[in-house]
């Protein structure tokens, strides 16, 4: 980087561009939760599932934000894997509603954590507790507990609950997210 790039993005003129990996199970709400985070006149009511990925761009605490929506299928799960390598942090959303598939959920968890371009980085790992409005869904700590989270030991990452459809919880993630991002470069582990 030149001086004059150094100065401009010591000045904050200048938003740093990150990539993120959105990932969790199919109909867990991820395309739902990114949608939320669009200009509101760019927000959508489509809730088809996801075909592949999609990428969402937002912008949030001086962060230019490039959201990789997985799909969940299973069919489609193998591809998450060809993004770990160039992501600066996780969203992994689990719909607290189903009790159900709470255990393929974390399974898949702990393959993204084994993969060998995640396990040894302190990449930021965001957990949604999704669809928190459905009744008798896990609480945070029930879903925290179900995924055995007090495990990941060398990582920062942080749960909340949330909901896709109001937005409840929503910013409060992203908050946390660029924040550890940010200290992550800062430290030089990202
Ligand atoms: N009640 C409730 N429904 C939600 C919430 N978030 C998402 N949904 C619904 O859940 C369904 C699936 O949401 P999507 O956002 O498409 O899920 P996805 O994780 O992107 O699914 P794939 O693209 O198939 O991986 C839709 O019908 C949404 O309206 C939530 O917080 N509460
Ligand atoms: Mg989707």
């Amino acid at each position: 980087m030149g001086i004059l790039d150094s100065l401009i993005e010591w000045l904050g003129l200048r938003r740093r561009v990150v990539n993120v990996l959105v990932v969790g199970l199919d109909n867990s709400g991820k395309s739902s939760l990114l949608n939320f985070l669009r200009p509101r006149e760019a927000q959508t009511d489509d809730r088809t599932p996801t075909v592949g990925f999609n990428v969402e761009h937002f912008s949030y605490n001086g962060l230019s934000f490039s959201a990789f929506d997985m799909s969940g299928q299973s069919r489609y799960r193998t591809l998450w894997g060809n993004y770990y390598r160039s992501t600066n942090g996780i969203i992994f959303v689990i719909d607290s509603s189903d009790k159900g598939r709470i255990l393929i959920a974390r399974e898949e968890l702990q393959q993204l954590l084994s993969h060998p371009d995640i396990s040894k980085r302190n990449i930021p790992i965001l957990f949604f507790a999704n669809k928190m409005d459905i009744r008798d869904a896990l609480s945070d700590v029930g879903v925290s507990s179900a995924l055995t989270l007090e495990n990941i030991i060398n990582k920062s990452w942080y749960i909340c609950s949330s909901n896709a459809l109001t937005g409840e919880g929503v910013v409060t993630g992203i908050e946390w997210l660029s924040s550890a991002i940010k200290t992550s470069f800062e430290q030089g582990k990202n």
